[in-house]
């Protein structure tokens, strides 16, 4: 189908110089987006799908296949190290207690340690397991399904603690800090600070090198620090102030370094009293003239925000794997009792209602158990672009663990709601997931956002061939106006139907739509707001959630199809869901990129604004009871 931009350039001069105009227009904004904060970034083409769904192109390479990253040596010692790590969970760890003490006893502990659990990903030069990611998202898994908790005190350690080491460590601190964090000591992750949670690069700790470079000197606090009570080592970060070598003004840029506790003047606080995940220590940490020797700096001075971003995409991945897990214990236990429990002369899993709850708790399960192995997968077979399907995963993952808990309890009935039926203990270890390691606010902006500003960064050749049109009028009649149409997707519906299994090409085909009518919606809105798009989260968030929806469609789709075409026990099965997922997620899709073209949707939004702003001028909602008292 041609789309609008393509049907002027076709006709009337007149029509043509309507097609200029409204893409002068359209590069200006894109140029302003660009330019947000930073200045624009290379024409760069990326391998990730969700990049390029915000230009309307499907790029495949990270989909399908779904990534087979083990060989047969790697899943062998995989197997090997489950059932030591099943009989950890089932002898030795017990949630209730570990919740009820706010505390993981000593033998728990070193179980763990003993396991190797701690040091996963370390190589074993240094005294870990050397897994790679497909490997952590196996065991994370398993951890997920038994004890949130015991995650967090895992995960806090080698997901974000110490990551920062293996990723930019030199020979010298992994040597030194890696065999440390594989034998008994314990690694925290301090970025959030008392004045700033979301907002990373307001950081105010301060390290000022010492005149003689051989150290800095580092002041400053540090809030919410799990693992921060039982450290000795953290990962930090810090402003330093340092010379722009083109300004030659001073300006204070975030740095990452490595503390030790044993660094006089390092201290924490008492341990949070917390809703969930009660055994982690989620503590503050305090920094008073801290002397860190200068080859403790992690990176290079003033690198620290990228290298924070960099260690969160790493892990990210691994909570929708602990959460893929968790969303399996709540349905084995709803689906236990659905089998069993008889009402109405029935056993309720006969109820069209149980039947659904049912279905959609396993259809998020699956989407979140795909993503999960579709990143790790695709990170181990060396994928460095997957910044906005980590942050996706991290975001479904944490809101359909939520739901599926809650479906749980709510299939239970009474029953869910009593402290013995464990689901209580697991919700509330749950509500954190949507808060912390970036909340699922901020991360669903943060695909909106990068995504758009991929997208803009294709116009850059073609904004300046539009600056002199005279001159490169051949230009922009020619490759100009095809690149025009194809940069901003608005060429031919994507498809990929023909990479799917038959049985699944019609939802690929839907998929395809999606991701054409994505394109041309994020044209369309940078056309309307340019740079004021930034502001615009009511619209960000309509387009974040169409991104999720078409990459996890996309993403079931590859993993149905591997299943189909390996005749696997499941195949059927999997293939319902994947039909399903896809038929439900192409029309909230549809919904959602018509609300944000649409004027009478857009004045519901400033309904809403308006409605909020009265609620916060009041400080609480202001009218009466109807009984007008
Ligand atoms: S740890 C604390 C977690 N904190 C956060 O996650 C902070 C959230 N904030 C942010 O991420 C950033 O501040 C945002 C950007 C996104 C808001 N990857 O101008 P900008 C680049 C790559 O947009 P800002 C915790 O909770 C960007 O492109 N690059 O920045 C513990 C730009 O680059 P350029 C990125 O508006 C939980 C530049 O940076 C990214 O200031 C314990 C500036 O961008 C990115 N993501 O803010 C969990 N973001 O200059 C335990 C930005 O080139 C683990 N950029 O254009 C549990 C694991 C599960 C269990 C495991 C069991 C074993």
């Amino acid at each position: 189908m041609m789309s609008s931009a393509s049907r002027i350039v076709a006709q009337t001069p007149k029509q043509f110089n309507k097609f200029i105009n409204l893409n002068t227009r359209y590069l200006a904004t894109q140029a302003a987006v660009n330019v947000k904060k930073h200045e624009a970034k290379e024409n760069k083409e990326s391998a990730s799908f969700t990049m390029n769904i915000f230009r309307g192109q499907a790029q495949m390479d990270q989909v399908i296949p779904f990534p087979k990253a083990l060989s047969q040596d790697q899943s062998e010692t995989l197997q090997m190290t489950i059932s030591p790590l099943e009989k950890v969970f089932s002898e030795i760890n017990d949630p209730v207690k570990n919740d009820e003490i706010s505390d993981l006893d000593e033998k728990t502990r070193q179980a763990f340690w003993d396991l190797g659990a701690f040091s996963i990903q370390v190589p074993e030069q240094y005294g870990g397991l050397g897994f790679c990611n497909t490997q952590y998202c196996r065991l994370v898994e398993i951890v997920g399904s038994n004890d949130l908790g015991v995650g967090i005190i895992l995960g806090a350690h080698q997901s974000i603690g110490f990551k920062g080491i293996l990723l930019y460590g030199t020979p010298e601190q992994k040597q030194k800090y890696l065999t440390r964090v594989s034998n008994g000591e314990y690694a925290a992750f301090a970025l959030t600070e008392p004045s700033f949670g979301s907002d990373a690069s307001a950081v105010k700790c301060r390290a000022v090198k010492s005149s003689d470079g051989s150290h800095y000197v580092l002041n400053g606090s540090k809030l919410w620090i799990s693992n921060g009570g039982w450290a000795n080592i953290f990962t930090v970060f810090a402003k330093v102030p340092m010379k722009n070598t083109k300004t030659g003004e001073i300006e204070e840029k975030v740095t990452a370094f490595i503390v030790d506790r044993a660094f006089d003047g390092v201290t924490s606080g008492p341990p949070e009293h917390k809703m969930g995940i009660k055994c982690s220590n989620t503590a503050a940490i305090y920094f008073e003239d801290v002397k860190v020797p200068a080859e403790n700096l992690l990176g290079a001075e003033g690198e620290g925000f990228k290298i924070a971003m960099n260690i969160l995409n790493n892990g990210r991945f691994g909570m929708a794997a602990a959460l893929s897990g968790t969303m399996q214990r709540c349905i084995k236990q709803a689906v236990e009792h659905a089998n069993q429990r008889v009402q109405f002369g029935k056993k309720i899993r006969e109820f069209g209602g149980i039947q659904e709850k049912i279905a959609r708790m396993a259809m998020l399960q699956y989407v979140t158990q795909s993503l999960a192995y579709m990143i790790s997968g695709n990170m181990d077979l060396g994928s460095q672009e997957y910044q906005l399907e980590a942050a996706i995963s991290k975001v479904f993952a944490s809101d359909s663990a939520w739901w599926v808990c809650d479906e749980s309890i709510q299939i239970l009935g009474g029953m869910g709601y009593m402290k013995d039926a464990g689901l209580e203990r697991v919700m509330r270890d749950l509500r954190i997931f949507r808060i912390f390691e970036g909340t699922n606010d901020i991360l669903r902006l943060f695909v909106a956002l990068t995504g758009i500003q991929y997208a803009g960064s294709h116009l850059k050749e073609l904004q300046k061939a539009f600056k002199n049109p005279t001159a490169n009028l051949g230009l922009i009649f020619g490759e100009a106006a095809k690149r025009a149409t194809k940069a901003v997707g608005l060429g031919p519906t994507p498809s990929f139907a023909n990479l799917v299994h038959p049985s699944l090409a019609e939802s690929a085909n839907m998929t395809g739509k999606s991701i054409e009518t994505f394109g041309q919606t994020v044209e369309g809105c940078l056309i309307k707001y340019g740079r004021g798009i930034v502001d615009e989260q009511f619209i960000l968030n309509r387009l974040a959630q169409s991104a999720i929806d078409t990459y996890t469609s996309a993403v079931v789709l590859s993993r149905a199809s591997k299943a189909m075409n390996e005749k696997t026990p499941t195949a059927e099965h999997e293939m319902v869901m994947a039909k399903t997922w896809c038929t439900e997620a192409a029309s909230r899709t549809k919904y959602n990129l018509k609300v944000v073209k649409s004027d009478k949707y857009l004045n519901t939004f400033n309904q809403l604004r308006q409605i909020s702003r009265n609620i916060c001028e009041a400080g609480k909602c202001p009218q009466q009871t109807p009984l007008g008292f």
